[in-house]
């Protein structure tokens, strides 16, 4: 299937196939066939004038839902004129593949965990493997990435490593995002151009066109990067999504637009955080090229977003992308989502719509993977899961001074001064007085005693 990205294509066509007559509506002051021909239509737009009065409430020429693109089919075969991306070779197959694999992996692992209490928190990415990392494969490696909490894919696809993980996981002294001041999954990493995630919804989505801006406005990165900001269906209910958006198209910066429909926000339903026809709907809206995606195609996740990406640095403007997929898991380890919706159908989205499984056959019938090679690859990533797992479980947590470094960039608040003096006072004299507190300092490197007896 041609993949098309639409950019209101029916604004035009459907109010013109109806009768049409030109008028100048435009007040004048001299005589009306003295204004040149754009002047002939209404004030700011190229509307054509009709007689018909007629409402739309669609961006189809037919009143039809946004197609989505596809090039598998759900048992992993290339649909008739689906474009397997040259690209995508053996090798960059296995890659994506594997990585993909990885994912559900680790979810296993740090979901049971979490259940133990060996963990304050975690998220799972079950079904969403596809459009996670067939978007990170399309992405250059250093275009700048806006996540909300579910795109771990995205960050080990570039080099983020399992010991990363885990440490940021259980927040200890090797902790390579905040060193144990964000909540776990609240992943950053400077080297890998993905910028920190933060719990309030939406939030990254007005960031994310800012840093575009950013990087519309530096010599170096122009017409070379875009900033990608991924975002549930749930999240582009927020405000922030439409000032987002706004900001991308008018002033413009190029900005991808990444939202994962993946049918729920908590236990909210998708149906019932839009009336409209998705989120793609709303694309045309702002002025952007838009495209809805089966989201658990990696192959057209992939076509898709690199489209996306050539448009939105070539134009210099946001381009927004829907991808449809289902959470196969809960919410997060607070959440128990068989309270509010059947069991089954998420049984039978796992075993009909499996994004790992589509991929694999696909591979499988080019002789690019057998039932052997997934055999080892599953148990060597669990072995080395575990392995991190137990190295980052058992590091200390960091020393009690880093609660206040790299907070702030440049020069230290006086605030932080105060607080750091403060917290050394009362350590010194609780410290080794107050049980809860004498264990909680064990646990830290140094126990405390850097803020206890600071050096000058
Ligand atoms: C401003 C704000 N409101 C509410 C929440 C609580 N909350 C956290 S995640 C979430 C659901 C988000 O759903 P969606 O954007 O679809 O992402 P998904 O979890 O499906 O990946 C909600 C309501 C929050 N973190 N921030
Ligand atoms: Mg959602």
């Amino acid at each position: 299937m041609m993949l098309r990205v639409a950019n209101a294509y029916h604004k035009t066509q459907s109010i013109l196939a109806c009768r049409t007559r030109c008028v100048s509506s435009t007040p004048t002051s001299g005589p009306a066939k003295s204004f040149p021909k754009e002047h002939e239509l209404l004030p700011s737009s190229q509307s054509p004038i009709i007689s018909t009065l007629k409402f739309f409430n669609s961006v189809t020429v037919d009143g039809s839902q946004i197609p989505t693109y596809r090039v598998l089919d759900s048992a992993g075969q290339p649909i008739e004129g689906g474009s397997i991306p040259e690209e995508i070779d053996e090798s960059m197959a296995r890659r994506m593949y594997e990585n993909m694999v990885q994912l559900p992996i680790i979810d296993n692992l740090m979901y049971n965990v979490q259940r133990q209490g060996k963990l304050a928190f975690y998220m799972t990415h079950y079904g969403e493997e596809a459009t996670l990392i067939g978007s990170a494969a399309a992405l250059a490696n250093d275009d700048e990435v806006l996540g909300q909490y579910r795109e771990l894919g995205v960050l080990m696809w570039r080099g983020f490593t399992l010991a990363d993980m885990m440490n940021s996981s259980f927040g200890n002294c090797e902790d390579p995002c905040s060193r144990g001041k964000q909540m776990p999954m609240h992943f950053g990493s400077r080297k890998h151009h993905f910028h920190m995630i933060s719990s309030p919804l939406a939030t990254q989505i007005p960031q994310a066109a800012g840093v575009a801006f950013a990087l519309r406005r530096d010599p170096h990165r122009r017409g070379k990067n875009c900033a990608v900001v991924y975002f549930g269906e749930g999240a582009a209910s927020e405000g922030d999504f439409h000032a987002g958006m706004l900001f991308a198209s008018t002033l413009p910066s190029p900005t991808l637009f990444l939202a994962r429909n993946n049918g729920f926000a908590i236990s909210t339903p998708a149906n019932e955080q839009y009336y409209g026809d998705g989120i793609a709907a709303r694309g045309p809206g702002y002025g952007m090229h838009t495209v809805r995606v089966d989201g658990n195609d990696v192959l057209a996740v992939y076509n898709a977003v690199k489209e996306a990406r050539r448009l939105c640095i070539a134009e210099g403007r946001g381009v927004l992308v829907e991808a449809m997929t289902y959470r196969v898991g809960h919410h997060s380890t607070s959440d128990d989502s068989f309270a509010y919706r059947p069991r089954q159908e998420v049984e039978d989205r796992k075993r009909l719509d499996n994004p790992l499984a589509r991929f694999r056959s696909f591979l499988e019938a080019r002789g690019w993977w057998s039932a052997e090679e997934d055999d080892a690859l599953k148990a060597r990533v669990k072995d080395e899961v575990l392995r991190e797992f137990r190295k980052a479980e058992a590091l200390p947590k960091p020393e009690v001074r880093e609660l206040f470094e790299q907070v702030y960039g440049g020069e230290e608040p006086w605030i932080l001064k105060e607080q750091r003096e403060e917290l050394g006072m009362l350590l010194k004299k609780y410290g080794d007085a107050w049980e809860p507190w004498k264990t909680e300092l064990k646990k830290h490197k140094g126990a405390g005693k850097e803020l206890m007896d600071p050096k000058p």
